[in-house]
């Protein structure tokens, strides 16, 4: 087995270094072979020289740093790693690790007991472990932003915008090769489309810190946000009727 980290990045060159650090080591003591595809959202930081000179200290460390310039969202930049990457499970997970790398068993065992394809991590179920809680604020417009994703795209799931989730490589090509919304809307996006496809979802309590240093603005990111949300359903209204077939197989889950 093979898995795939993506770690999204806008202007991270100060939080990588140890992101890629405790990524490195933590996938090191399991036995699946892994590569970490740390996609540059057109960062103006030098962040691309911070993962060259991580990846030449650790020449035992598959380390690569995918850019194609100018800024285009988070949506962009984990569909342009999912659908570049190599493993058999692709996990895509923020730059600050405010999921800890080790939540990665816990994810997949979670969907490997559910039969599923894809597995998130989640903030307000019953075991999650919020260890640092984000500004009351922050964590007030997350659930009125989750009762918008329930009503207009995704219900039943308690939260779509946890950074830190993972696919197996077919539900990844599948899911993220349809998805469209370059911004921070795009995890309903492929949760919509991965439950138009038939695939399960396994929502996991995770532990999740808190981390300084966002660079998400309540006010622009969040109305952009709203937008985006409005329009998944049109934008995918033909895919039941053209796509949905049945319940894909994949590598993790064989159907026989
Ligand atoms: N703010 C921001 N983050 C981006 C962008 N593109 C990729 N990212 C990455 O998305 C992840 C989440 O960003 P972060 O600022 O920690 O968001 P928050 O924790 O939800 O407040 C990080 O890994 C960012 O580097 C972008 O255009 N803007
Ligand atoms: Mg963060």
């Amino acid at each position: 087995m093979h898995v795939s980290v993506i770690i999204p990045a806008y202007n991270e060159a100060a939080r990588l270094p140890s992101t890629l650090a405790a990524t490195a080591d933590y996938f090191h003591l399991r036995p699946e072979t892994f590569e970490i595809l740390v996609v540059d959202d057109g960062s103006t930081d030098g962040m691309a020289a911070v993962v060259a000179e991580f990846a030449a200290l650790h020449p035992d460390t598959s380390v690569q740093c995918l850019s194609y310039g100018g800024n285009r969202g988070k949506g962009f930049a984990v569909r342009h790693g999912m659908l570049r990457a190599g493993g058999d499970l692709r996990l895509f997970c923020d730059a600050d690790l405010a999921t800890p790398a080790e939540e990665y068993e816990v994810v997949l065992t979670a969907m490997t007991q559910a039969g599923a394809e894809i597995g998130i991590g989640s903030r307000p179920l019953r075991n999650s472990h919020l260890l640092v809680h984000q500004p009351w604020v922050r964590e007030w417009m997350g659930r009125g932003f989750n009762k918008a994703v329930q009503l207009l795209a995704v219900p039943g799931i308690a939260d779509t915008q946890c950074g830190f989730k993972l696919f197996t490589a077919a539900a990844a090509q599948d899911v993220f090769s349809r998805c469209r919304i370059d911004g921070f809307a795009f995890d309903s996006e492929a949760l919509y489309i991965a439950r138009r496809l038939g695939y399960i979802i396994a929502e996991v309590p995770i532990r999740w810190s808190h981390k300084d240093g966002s660079k998400v603005s309540m006010v622009r990111d969040g109305l952009q946000m709203l937008r985006d949300l409005t329009t998944i359903r049109w934008m995918h209204r033909t895919l039941q009727k053209t796509e949905e077939k049945a319940r894909p197989t994949s590598s993790l889950h064989p159907k026989a």
